[in-house]
Formats: C-alpha cells, sequence, structure tokens
C-alpha cells in the first residue's frame, strides 16, 4: 500500500476509533469476513468497519476546503434523505441506523425524508430540508445522477453533504464531502465465487438485475459477470433482467423466467429481497430453491440467511446499511478539521451453510 494510501486509512481508523467504533476493522482486508462471524450483540454487529479509504485530492477534504463552517453537531439540525421507501429490511436498518447514531449523540434535531424511489422527490425532500435550517444533510442517493439540483442548493447555502449507500456522479470536496458505503464490484465478484462454490462451476444461471441507473447495480453486475468469465466458462448466464430490487418483482420476473429458460440451475440476485421473492416462484413452480436451483444474493438481510439455514439458500453477501455511527463519526472529524477521504470503503461479511445458524444475528 503507497505511504499516501496508508496515511488516508490511518484518517479514516482515526475516524472510527474517535467515534468509538471497532478500528480493528482498519487493518481488515477486504477478504472474505466469513470466518469473523459477527458477534452475538446486535450492537456489535451494528458497528461498521472501513476497510480502506481512497482519495482524489492531496488529502482529502476539509471544512476550509469546502467553504464551510465549524459546527457542533449537538446543536445542529442535520437532515437525512432516504431514497427508497421502507419496506426493505436495508432500507428499514439504513434509516434507524442514522436515527438512533443522531439521538445517541443528542443532535438538537434530525429532519428525515424518504423519496419512494422517486428521484424529483429526493430533490425536493432536500430542498425542503435546507428551507427548514438543515446545517448537514447526510444523503442515500437513489440514483448517480440527476441530483444536481439538490446539490446545488446545498452549496448556496454552505450547507455540506455525506453520501453513503451509492456514489454520485459529482466533484467530491465540492458538490458533496465523501462517499461511505461498499465495494460493489467486490460483492459481485464475492457472490460469482459462492456460486461457483455452490453450483461446482456448471450450469445455467440467471441475473436479477438492481434497479438501474445506480452504481451498485452496475458494479455487482459487473464484478460477477468478470469473476464467473475469469473462473467459471461452465456457469452460463442465460438470462439478466431487472427485479427493480423488490420482493414482487423478484418473483415476477422468476416466475417468467423458469417458463422461458427450463434449464436454469441458479439465481444470483443483487439484492436479497428479489432473490427471496425467486425462492417463492421456484416453490410455486414445483422446484427446490437451494437445492435444484442455488441461490446467492447481496445485503444481509434475516430474511435471507435464516433461508440458508433452512436449506432453501444457497449464500449471501452483506452490504452493510448501518451507516449511523460511521456518518456522524465522519461529520464529527470534518467539523474538527480533519481532512476526509474521497471514498470510504467499508468491509462486508458473507453467509453460507458453514456460518449462518452462528451468525444469523448479525444480520439485519
Ligand atoms: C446498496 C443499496 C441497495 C441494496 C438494496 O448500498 O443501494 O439498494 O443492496 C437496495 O437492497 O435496494
Amino acid at each position: 500500500m503507497t505511504k499516501h494510501r496508508t496515511r488516508t486509512l490511518a484518517a479514516a481508523c482515526l475516524l472510527l476509533a474517535t467515534a468509538g467504533l471497532a478500528a480493528s476493522g482498519c487493518s481488515k482486508s477486504e477478504g472474505d469476513d466469513k470466518a469473523a462471524a459477527p458477534s452475538s450483540s446486535s450492537q456489535d454487529a451494528a458497528q461498521q468497519q472501513v476497510t480502506e479509504s481512497a482519495t482524489a485530492a492531496a488529502d482529502g477534504c476539509t471544512l476550509t476546503a469546502y467553504g464551510a463552517q465549524k459546527l457542533d453537531l449537538k446543536n445542529a439540525v442535520v437532515g437525512f434523505s432516504q431514497s427508497e421507501k421502507e419496506d426493505n429490511p436495508f432500507r428499514i436498518a439504513e434509516t434507524k441506523s442514522i436515527k438512533d447514531e443522531a439521538a445517541k449523540l443528542g443532535v438538537k434535531k434530525l429532519l428525515t425524508t424518504d423519496a419512494q424511489s422517486q428521484l424529483p422527490k429526493q430533490i425536493s425532500d432536500i430542498q425542503d430540508m435546507l428551507n427548514q435550517g438543515a446545517q448537514l444533510l447526510i444523503v442515500a442517493p437513489l440514483n448517480s445522477d440527476g441530483l444536481e439540483p439538490a446539490l446545488q442548493a446545498a452549496a448556496a447555502k454552505h450547507v455540506p453533504v455525506i453520501t453513503i449507500d451509492r456514489k454520485i456522479n459529482a466533484t467530491s470536496c465540492k458538490d458533496y464531502v465523501t462517499f461511505l458505503g461498499s465495494d460493489f464490484v467486490k460483492q459481485g465478484q464475492r457472490a460469482a465465487d459462492a456460486m461457483i462454490k455452490a453450483t461446482g462451476g456448471k450450469g445455467q444461471v440467471a441475473i436479477l438485475l438492481g434497479s438501474s441507473g445506480n452504481n451498485v447495480t452496475t458494479d455487482r453486475t459487473k464484478g460477477f459477470l468478470d469473476e464467473i468469465a475469469a473462473k467459471a466458462p461452465g456457469l452460463k448466464v442465460v438470462a439478466q433482467q431487472t427485479g427493480d430490487f423488490t420482493r414482487d418483482k423478484g418473483q415476477q420476473v422468476m416466475e417468467q423466467l423458469i417458463q422461458s429458460k427450463p434449464g436454469i440451475t441458479a439465481v444470483y440476485a443483487e439484492n436479497d429481497e428479489m432473490g427471496l421473492g425467486a425462492v417463492t416462484a421456484l416453490k410455486s413452480a414445483g422446484k427446490n430453491p437451494g437445492k435444484d436451483v442455488k441461490i446467492v444474493s447481496v445485503d444481509g438481510t434475516r430474511n435471507a440467511v435464516q433461508a440458508i439455514v433452512a436449506g432453501r439458500y444457497n449464500a449471501v453477501i452483506e452490504s452493510n446499511p448501518r451507516f449511523g455511527p460511521l456518518a456522524f463519526a465522519t461529520a464529527q472529524k470534518f467539523y474538527g478539521g480533519e481532512a476526509i477521504p474521497e471514498n470510504v470503503i467499508i468491509s462486508d461479511r458473507a453467509y453460507d451453510e458453514t456460518n449462518a445458524k452462528d451468525s444469523v444475528a448479525g444480520a439485519f
């Protein structure tokens, strides 16, 4: 690792230590955390561990460089913009984590909005929170593009924006301070490795794609396809269709694929909700999910991990949504004058038949 990256990683580790988060994860490799089954306490499991941080600029983004003012979070109005409706455990856990950390820190006022998967609404949500006096914004972007009107409104009021969860195509340390989230390409690669293990590297796999227009879907697809091409030419991708990250759509698409592609022996769902929808469709068609049709997905929801325990599912790669501690720790360091890396990448666990029963408590 270069000296520079070591320094920014050290900055990220310090950031976590200040927030009382497990700094040990700073030295954690991005590798398979399967062996590190989460502790039984859900609070421990809630902690996110930084794997690496990358900064385009010399030493990250400072308050001065961003053009914002110091802020004491205890006397601050903070706005959180959620992107998708909270019928997905990922979204429920993400919003809860932000609310819980704000309460723990004693933030004077936390405004929260939910864009219900509508970009125009996320823009107006953010503008509304700015009009209500938000002095810091934490945003889970719906799409990688299109948020400019909201970012410009924040910039006009010198209100910093911390993005979590999905990466936006904008200028760091100008339109937003930093991105906190997972390495989604790596998630796709790890899902492919789990699929190769479950299928022996042979068969016909269908991919249930996430929603379009965001880096998560793009990267999870790229990571999976590249890994399969490199390691298992015997696994043929016979279908790629979006289930829009929802259980209902995942079930509908799987019902159609069972008819149109009867030779499918494996499903890679780009989130657990679509994977669980596929399980329902497969069972209704008289198939045996987890056995004659292998299922691998990404997120780490309790329902999916319990399906592994029940033998109806094969593997889940975590995409940890519990951004509260890290987001507020990052804000505290930012207001303390520290340089914040452009990207702060968290590590994600993995579940399969070897650890699901013992580590389901760490799922959300
Ligand atoms: C990942 C997040 C994805 C989840 C899905 O950070 O953006 O969106 O994996 C959710 O469950 O819909």
